[in-house]
């Protein structure tokens, strides 16, 4: 039995590797990729889908998303992936081969959804949740239908793009809003989970043993990644958050969760975008919300490997 999934995400070096993690993996059957604005402009974010399509040989459809916040100006994260939104040097990026596909990623989502057997489609987001929130907003029967979401964003202790919020969350907060509060079964993969899935020189190296050409386009994002990580943030090693919300869809093993309530703060003069995780009391009995707490490091980064070798 595989998972379908459909992954709504920003590439972005992280959203990279979960496409390739998403493709190489044979328990994921990936229906579609969309895009959002987000780390960069809409424009370039399925740009970059379009070339590492073309790298992997990944043959599913691409839809653009929507370009900008529900509410706010555009926000890009051109500290952490660059002018391009997928910044890499040593390695020549081809021209993409995979079009982009006329219908738009909300009505993808909507229709995809829509005619799959109820519970039967998972909703990766990995990339701001403005997709998902007009995709839940236009026909909000999928909300019933879905399999679930595991996304990518927030943090309960964590924040990257302020003290307490992550960048996901931070550029769209009422996108999150919107949906974090449906009656969904949600998976937020934190900051507190992310910050774990670090790529080490140890685990580059895995990927340059592999000596294909997928192998070296990981090993090539990782060295750029960390740079920039290095400059922005002070990290030795850069982490690689958004595969690991598409390995808990491979393997609930792969980290452990702790159900509580999630909210999203909108309007702090120092906390809008915080996601806030309620610890206080065991969950109540109708919560469909968790975290995301440990990573199995080992675990996670061998389906990474194996992945990508799959792929050659
Ligand atoms: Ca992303």
């Amino acid at each position: 039995m595989t998972t379908k999934i459909i992954l709504d995400c920003d590439p972005g070096h992280d959203d990279a590797v979960a496409m390739l993690l998403a493709h190489g993996n044979p328990e994921i059957e990936l229906l579609g990729i969309t895009t959002v604005g987000g780390n960069q402009t809409l424009e370039k974010v399925t740009h970059n889908a379009q070339v590492v399509a073309t790298i992997a040989g990944i043959d599913v459809p691409i839809y653009a998303g929507v370009t900008r916040p529900l509410v706010r100006p555009v926000e890009v994260a051109e500290d952490i992936h660059g002018d391009t939104g997928m910044e890499i040097h040593n390695y020549e990026l081809p021209e993409p081969t995979v079009q982009v596909q006329d219908t738009h990623a909300v009505d993808f989502i909507i229709d995809t959804i829509m005619s799959h057997e109820p519970g039967t489609v998972a909703l990766v987001p990995t990339g701001a949740l403005t997709n998902i929130a007009l995709a839940v907003r236009k026909e909000p029967r999928i909300a019933e239908r879905v399999k679930e979401v595991v996304l990518m964003g927030g943090g309960y202790h964590v924040g990257n793009w302020t003290a307490v919020a992550e960048f996901n969350i931070k550029i769209d907060p009422e996108a999150a809003h919107i949906v974090f509060n449906e009656k969904w079964p949600l998976t937020m993969v934190g900051l507190d989970l992310t910050h774990q899935a670090l790529a080490t020189p140890e685990i580059e190296k895995k990927f340059a043993a592999l000596g294909t050409e997928t192998g070296d386009f990981v090993v090539a994002l990782f060295d750029a990644f960390r740079k920039n990580y290095q400059d922005a943030q002070g990290f030795d090693d850069p982490p690689v958050h958004d595969p690991c919300a598409v390995a808990y869809l491979i393997d609930r093993e792969v980290f452990t969760t702790r159900k509580t309530p999630l909210d999203v703060e909108l309007y702090g003069a120092l906390t809008t975008g915080m996601t806030v995780a309620d610890f206080r009391a065991p969950a109540p009995d109708d919560c469909t919300t968790q975290v995301a707490v440990d990573l199995d490091f080992d675990k996670f980064w061998n389906m990474v490997v194996d992945a990508v070798k799959r792929i050659g």
